[in-house]
């Protein structure tokens, strides 16, 4: 499926360090060590609502470690994909009642939009659910050969105690496995099924719902037997990282990545999996189930700038939770607005401590909100204040090199 276009990302003259990201599994930072290009599996949207800030952020997060293995040298292969076919999409298109196909296109092409202009670097690989389902058919069949896979009814479950290593990327307990695994899509009550946290890889044709043809009989794929057949087949085994909200950790994490393994034993699927946090609204996860929603696209319909939503997210660290408020939007187009004034005056304080900053900030598990803090600093010596004393015009070039790092390493296009 057709990505978005990406914005051009400068070449900085200045190389940054080593990429350092904080792994779900091993609970700390881990040293990324690409070899040859760096590979990197987002989970897409289910397109069945537009994008919201929740979202916005998660994307954003790993956007900003795409933009920091390119500023350490590295090539990137970045693969996203779309969950266009799956319950949500389909209970929604019929609540609403329009065709599933057409609701989840125009989802998507409205998250496209809200990508671009956001400056969120395209995938390489943008790929749709429906488009993969030989993948997932070829995938099951490689689950069913090693008996990791069985029927109940007209569906066919992946069995997780077919991985010897199952629980290893989110960590938890049983007890916290089936705390949230109805919630997550899972159905831990279905009887017939060996094991409650068992999940569907494919689904038997229902009346009124969509199917494809199969081996194992007409029906749809599973949730995460999509990620696990995308991701492998566009990235080889050992990526090096898979990243989502931490909503994503369990069940869906954990099952890729089972799923994976078990058909390729031996094979790691990613070598480390990060997580952004969430993002609430009025004291609740934002959620499109729960309707409190902030969205991107009606904040661009009413003119306001992307950069300014763009620097309200950089303001919060990747992985912490935290609520949107509308003052923090007022205060970050303030902020882009006095930026681009001292950006405006060609000569200012000396830039290359701040770009080192800004480098050395995002390979340190992606921590943007230090990086702004430095750039905020150049900007109040490069201006002037109480606290700086006289406006420091001493580099004749300054403006011209934070401009660059802030477009390349933060995508902020000031
Ligand atoms: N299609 C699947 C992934 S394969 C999915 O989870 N889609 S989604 O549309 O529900 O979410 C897309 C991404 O946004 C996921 O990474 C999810 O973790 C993230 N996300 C959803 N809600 C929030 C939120 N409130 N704050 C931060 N991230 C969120
Ligand atoms: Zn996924």
């Amino acid at each position: 499926m057709r990505a978005w276009s990406s914005p051009d990302v400068p070449q900085l003259t200045a190389s940054g360090p080593a990429v350092r990201i904080h792994d779900t599994t091993t609970g700390g930072p881990v040293l990324t060590r690409p070899e040859g290009p760096a590979r990197l599996y987002v989970c897409g949207i289910t397109p069945y609502d537009a994008t919201h800030m929740g979202h916005a952020a998660t994307y954003l997060a790993f956007d900003l470690l795409n933009r920091a293995w390119r500023s350490a040298g590295h090539e990137v292969s970045y693969v996203q994909n779309v969950t266009d076919v799956d319950d949500p999409l389909l209970e929604r298109a019929d609540k609403v009642n329009i065709d599933w196909v057409e609701l989840a296109e125009r989802e998507t092409e409205l998250f496209r939009q809200d990508m671009q202009a956001l400056r969120v670097l395209a995938p390489d690989h943008y790929i749709g659910a429906v488009e993969s389902i030989p993948l997932v058919i070829d995938l099951i069949t490689r689950l069913l050969e090693r008996g990791a896979v069985y029927q109940v009814e007209t569906d066919l479950y992946y069995s997780v105690t077919a991985d010897p290593d199952f629980g290893g990327v989110s960590g938890w307990t049983r007890d916290e496995m089936l705390r949230v695994f109805g919630e997550r899509g899972g159905d831990p009550d279905r009887e017939g099924k060996r094991d409650p946290l068992d999940c569907i890889v494919w689904r038997g044709e229902r009346e009124g719902e969509p199917s494809w043809d199969s081996p194992f009989g007409p029906g749809r794929p599973g949730w995460h037997i999509e990620c696990a057949a995308i991701a492998t087949e566009h990235l080889g085994a050992g990526f090096d990282v898979q990243g989502g909200g931490s909503d994503l950790i369990f069940p869906h994490h954990e099952m890729c990545a089972g799923e994976a393994q078990v058909a390729d034993p031996g094979q790691r699927f990613a070598r480390a999996y990060a997580h952004a946090g969430m993002v609430a609204y009025d004291g609740e996860k934002m959620s499109k189930s729960k309707g409190n929603l902030v969205f991107v696209s009606a904040l661009r319909h009413s003119d306001v700038d992307p950069m300014a939503i763009r620097l309200v997210l950089l303001r919060h660290h990747y992985r912490s939770d935290w609520e949107w408020t509308d003052d923090q939007l007022w205060n970050a187009v303030d902020t882009v607005d006095l930026w681009r004034k001292a950006l405006s005056l060609g000569a200012g304080a000396p830039a290359a401590p701040v770009v080192s900053a800004v480098l050395t900030a995002l390979a340190d598990d992606l921590d943007a909100p230090t990086a702004l803090v430095a750039v905020q600093e150049w900007v109040a010596s490069t201006l002037g204040d109480t606290e700086h004393g006289l406006a420091d015009a001493s580099d004749p070039d300054a403006a011209a090199a934070v401009r660059q790092v802030l477009d390349a390493a933060l995508g902020l296009a000031l």
